[in-house]
């Protein structure tokens, strides 16, 4: 399968940037991954700008029907707020969004929600699900505010397993019933990676990750 244009761009933007990186790093679920997404260099405003514009061309390409776009703190605050103004600005679709506070908050307008109310419709906007725990616990967020949770728009999808022998991703399908989407998966990173041959020395270790942690696609 061939990736997109705007897949391509995005990768080649995120290496550039050193956002996404090469090497070793122990993640939240324990596993060393040869490679990791920092959302958190997307720290200035042609950055932000630009991962808006990815996540909008996702959700572009989907056609995914949301009301209200939810960005779990912390990183996923500046992330649907991009993404909104993208889907503002570049698909002419003005949609109301919010995030949480991870502290409840008991005076002045209180709560654990900021932003537009949780009503309707719901579309999560992440960084990266691994084992997806975050996901989760945005996707139960939703369900305490009585909302519907219809979608999880991801930068990343490590295609990883979760608790048993399907993807963490695939399992959220499953039990949720609605569609995980990504900008990027593991698979299509690999992809880039020997199709431009630069990145050669990173291959083996990408292959014996996806091998380990990987699920059979
Ligand atoms: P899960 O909760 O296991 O799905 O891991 C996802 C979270 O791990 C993300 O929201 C990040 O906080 C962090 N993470 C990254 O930011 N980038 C990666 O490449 C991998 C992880 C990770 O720790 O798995």
């Amino acid at each position: 399968m061939s990736l997109k244009p705007y897949q391509r761009d995005f990768i080649e933007y995120a290496i550039s940037h050193d956002i996404l990186s090469f090497g070793s790093f122990t993640l939240k679920s324990g596993r060393v991954s040869p490679y990791f997404f920092n959302a958190g260099k997307f720290n200035k405003g042609s950055s932000l700008a630009a991962i808006g514009t990815f996540y909008a061309s996702v959700l572009q390409d989907t056609g995914l029907e949301f009301d209200v776009v939810f960005g779990p703190a912390y990183k996923g605050i500046p992330l649907s707020s991009s993404t909104v103004i993208a889907l503002a600005e570049k698909c002419n679709k003005d949609v109301p969004y919010s995030f949480n506070r991870k502290e409840i908050k008991d005076h002045g307008e209180g709560g654990k929600i900021v932003g537009a109310p949780l009503e309707g419709r719901i579309l999560i906007v992440d960084d990266v699900i691994t084992a997806g725990t975050a996901v989760r616990e945005s996707l139960s967020i939703i369900k305490e505010c009585g909302a519907t949770p219809v979608g999880v728009v991801v930068a990343v999808n490590r295609q990883e397993k979760g608790t048993g022998e399907i993807s963490a991703v695939q399992q959220i399908e499953k039990d949720y019933g609605i569609p995980v989407l990504s900008i990027v998966n593991l698979d299509q990173i690999i992809q880039y990676i020997k199709e431009q041959g630069d990145y050669s020395e990173h291959l083996k270790k990408m292959e014996e990750y996806r091998a380990t942690y990987g699920i059979q696609t």
